[in-house]
């Protein structure tokens, strides 16, 4: 295998600022763990994201699961992500048209676009919806991923689908940082710049499923064998956090820094 680059010199290659700072936040911090936060109130999170911070590179939510969201979670979460040094990435998987998907981003009862540095969009609609993103988003500074593999059985995101997503990625390399991605090693029409960055959920320590479709694959695959750069880790982490079996996320976080390691 060949050797790869390491986050700091892809952090030099980024086009957009907050990729840049992804990077750059991974190699000072030794982190391509990224948490989903996926719990049911603002006060679970912003424990959860206060409790895990030291450890990871960015926290997922999803916005609209909290029960008792008000405005100001997201300076909440803007506080204890600067206090840690980690970047928000929120998991709302945009998919309208673009004028629509620019209202939605930006308003509304959550105004994503004011505390996420990180979305992510499908491509279903078209590149239409990166431009309707990057109209308010770029100018403030945002990163956006796309959805380029699903983690979920029987999904339809895979070969011209995924090809199309690395496509569009290229022509808009000033505001897309990069792929939700599974397998990217695998992929036909690999991304002609390392500068973007792949992201994989569906990660647990042993591979396997849930009742609803969900695949799970280990830290250790996903970073070598599937050539990912950051694993998104939910369940894995939450039930042992909220078990208070172990530090799991330092346990996570270990096993894939020794998988990052090994892979440069
Ligand atoms: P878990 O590790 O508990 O299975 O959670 C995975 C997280 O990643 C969830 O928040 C889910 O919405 C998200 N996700 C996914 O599982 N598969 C995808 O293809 C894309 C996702 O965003």
């Amino acid at each position: 295998k060949a050797a790869r680059r390491s986050f700091a010199e892809r952090a030099g290659l980024a086009t957009n600022p907050m990729g840049r700072k992804l990077f750059e936040t991974m190699e000072a911090k030794q982190s391509n763990l990224c948490v989903a936060a996926d719990v049911g109130t603002t006060k679970e999170l912003l424990e959860l994201a206060d409790k895990v911070g030291p450890e990871i590179c960015m926290l997922k939510t999803h916005v609209d699961i909290l029960s008792d969201f008000t405005p100001d979670f997201g300076v909440k979460l803007c506080m204890i992500a600067e206090k840690h040094s980690f970047l928000i990435f929120e998991d709302r998987k945009f998919a309208d048209i673009g004028n629509t998907v620019t209202m939605q981003s930006e308003g509304g009862i959550f105004r994503i676009l004011d505390w996420a540095d990180i979305v992510n969009a499908h491509i279903v609609p078209g590149p239409g919806i990166v431009d309707g993103l990057k109209l308010k988003g770029l100018p403030k500074g945002r990163g956006l991923l796309l959805l380029a593999e699903m983690s979920s059985a029987g999904n339809l995101a895979y070969g011209e689908y995924t090809a199309a997503a690395v496509k569009i990625a290229e022509q808009h390399s000033d505001f897309v940082i990069g792929f939700i991605s599974v397998n990217p090693a695998s992929w036909s029409a690999a991304p002609s710049s390392p500068a973007f960055i792949h992201a994989t959920p569906g990660v647990q320590m042993a591979a396997g499923g849930d009742a609803f479709g969900q695949q799970y694959n280990t830290p250790y695959s996903v970073i070598n064998d599937r050539g990912s750069d950051i694993i998104i880790v939910g369940r894995g982490i939450i039930k042992d956090q909220f078990s208070g079996k172990r530090s799991a996320a330092g346990c996570w976080l270990a096993s894939a820094i020794q998988a990052e390691g090994l892979a440069s």
